[in-house]
């Protein structure tokens, strides 16, 4: 096959007329418009040297431009690889060393910053601004709206995302051309997405979440998308009466329900909304089908394999669970890394198989094998069973792992930042709950100098770290409440400061 992703996502729509992108500002772009602009801009990075298989760095803003780089990448055959465009300099340099990737595209008031690192790999930095602006987009009027796409085979890779696993460091997880067509397929048909719908998208596209499950598909369908650079409550509530479909994180449910002004008229023509990316409470489901009507769809998925399962469009939602095994895709319960496969209603750990798993991490042979089972199950960390009906239910996590709002928060990373203080002993990252953002980092520090001011702290880790990632608690402790192994007992530390 020549390019699925291509023939799949863009060529069905080289000629729509119809309604792509909607924006904040009231413009609206038809799919040819992106098209011509995505060729146009494949045509200029050929000419800076882009060639097949370059990964290609892309910090930008959300905005036509950015989905327009995303449809030249794969035009080009280069390998998309998102970061989020708030990661600091400090955060962003690990992932360039990383990835070596041939292109950046970032603002331009952090060309200088990262610069530096650029010149080192040899990667050629270039401009995007919030207004879409910059070197990636000067002078396009020059170029061809038509771009014939380069050659890509099936296990050819599409997009490196970054993830952390289970362990350690963020690892570049390698998805290819078939991991995220045979997903976005399977998804359209699930949920019926057409072209008849709107998507109300307020989600980074920079994740699996807010890019592929909310892009792809779309685009598959040729559907519009109603491009919110972020989730502002009255842009939603404003979108709901023109749109059809919402995705998004838990977080955002809980923000509505909050808000006095959803109810069933103002969600009538709102036909599905789908949650994922971290717990959706069972309250939550409830409150929201007793004011508006809608049972939300909740589905489970992660970078490493797009969507896994999820809730039925047709037949029960039911509440607490993620769904049933999508088509095509394996899914089952071990005891430990498929030494034992466990029955329906025992609890073990969750492995996956199919066309949505991806092909390993970049340059990491070691972890990825460490990823799978011998018999090429993906072990996914997550601790969960079945029910008598074959719904899958997600029970815990056996990485330590906060998702907060549906961001993932490895707590290693950020003890590694506060440990840099000459005055900390020791220190112990975990998650509470939170009634806004499900969980929240917080952190317990023992110091030599107890009275010693945690200012130095927290003004380090605001430099070295994107914001979500800041503990938004401190507790300084004189010892960490550890096992007779002398491991941290989180779980001590997690149920001492859980404030519901
Ligand atoms: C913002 N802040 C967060 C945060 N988001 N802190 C912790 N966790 C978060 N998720 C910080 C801000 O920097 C700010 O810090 C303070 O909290 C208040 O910000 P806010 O204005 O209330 O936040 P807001 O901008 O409204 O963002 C909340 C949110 C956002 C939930 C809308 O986090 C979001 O869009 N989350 C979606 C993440 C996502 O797409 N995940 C999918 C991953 S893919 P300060 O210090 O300045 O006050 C995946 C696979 C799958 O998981 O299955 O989908
Ligand atoms: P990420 O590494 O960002 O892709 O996050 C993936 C993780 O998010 C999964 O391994 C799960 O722990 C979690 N997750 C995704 N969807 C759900 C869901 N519907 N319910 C609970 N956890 C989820």
């Amino acid at each position: 096959m020549n390019n699925f992703l291509y023939s799949q996502l863009i060529e069905p729509n080289l000629d729509n007329k119809g309604t792509f992108l909607l924006l904040d500002d009231g413009k609206s772009f038809s799919y040819e418009e992106i098209i011509s602009i995505a060729s146009k801009i494949s045509h200029k990075l050929i000419k800076f040297g882009l060639k097949v298989g370059d990964h290609i760095l892309v910090k930008a803003p959300k905005c036509k431009e950015t989905i327009a780089l995303y449809l030249s990448s794969i035009m080009t055959g280069a390998v998309y690889f998102p970061l989020n465009s708030n990661y600091t300099p400090i955060e962003t340099n690990y992932f360039v060393k990383d990835a070596q990737p041939a292109f950046l595209i970032c603002e331009e008031s952090e060309i200088q910053k990262l610069k530096p690192i650029c010149d080192e790999i040899g990667c050629k930095i270039l401009s995007m601004n919030v207004n879409g602006e910059g070197e990636i987009t000067d002078g396009l009027k020059n170029f061809d709206s038509y771009f014939k796409p380069a050659f890509r085979k099936d296990d050819d890779l599409a997009a490196l995302l970054y993830t952390s696993g289970t362990t350690g460091k963020p690892k570049g997880a390698m998805l290819t051309q078939l991991n995220l067509v045979s997903n976005a397929n399977q998804l359209v048909n699930l949920w019926n997405i057409n072209h008849d719908d709107t998507l109300i998208h307020s989600l980074p596209i920079y994740h699996t979440h807010g890019l592929f499950v909310a892009m792809n598909t779309t685009m598959m369908a040729g559907a519009t998308v109603r491009l919110l650079k972020n989730f502002n409550l009255d842009n939603v509530f404003q979108a709901f009466d023109k749109s059809t479909l919402m995705m998004g994180v838990p977080t955002f449910y809980t923000r509505l329900l909050k808000d006095k002004r959803l109810n069933r008229k103002h969600t009538k023509n709102m036909r599905l909304f789908i949650s994922g990316s971290a717990p959706l409470l069972k309250e939550t489901h409830k409150n929201f089908y007793d004011i508006t009507g809608h049972h939300i769809l909740e589905r489970y998925g992660m970078t490493e394999t797009n969507m896994n399962s999820s809730n039925p469009l047709d037949g029960v939602r039911k509440a607490g669970s993620v769904g049933k095994p999508i088509k095509d895709i394996n899914i089952r319960i071990s005891v430990t890394e498929g030494s034992e496969v466990l029955n329906k209603n025992q609890i073990g750990m969750i492995e996956i198989k199919g066309p949505n798993v991806f092909k390993g991490y970049l340059n990491k042979l070691d972890q990825t094998k460490e990823a799978f089972t011998k018999d090429g199950y993906f072990i996914t960390g997550d601790i969960g069973y079945f029910d008598d009906d074959g719904y899958l239910y997600i029970s815990g996590r056996n990485k330590d792992l906060i998702i907060s709002g549906g961001y993932n928060v490895y707590p290693k990373e950020i003890e590694d930042v506060i440990n840099e203080n000459e005055n900390v002993i020791e220190s112990a990252v975990f998650g509470i709950p939170d009634n806004d953002l499900g969980e929240i980092p917080v952190a317990a520090i023992v110091m030599y100098q107890k009275d010693n001011k945690l200012e130095n702290i927290k003004s380090h880790l605001e430099k070295n770290l994107v914001r979500y990632k800041i503990p938004k608690e401190y507790f300084v402790l004189d010892e960490l409440p550890k096992n007779i192994m002398g491991k941290v007992q989180k779980n001590i530390l997690k149920e001492k400061y859980n404030k519901n």
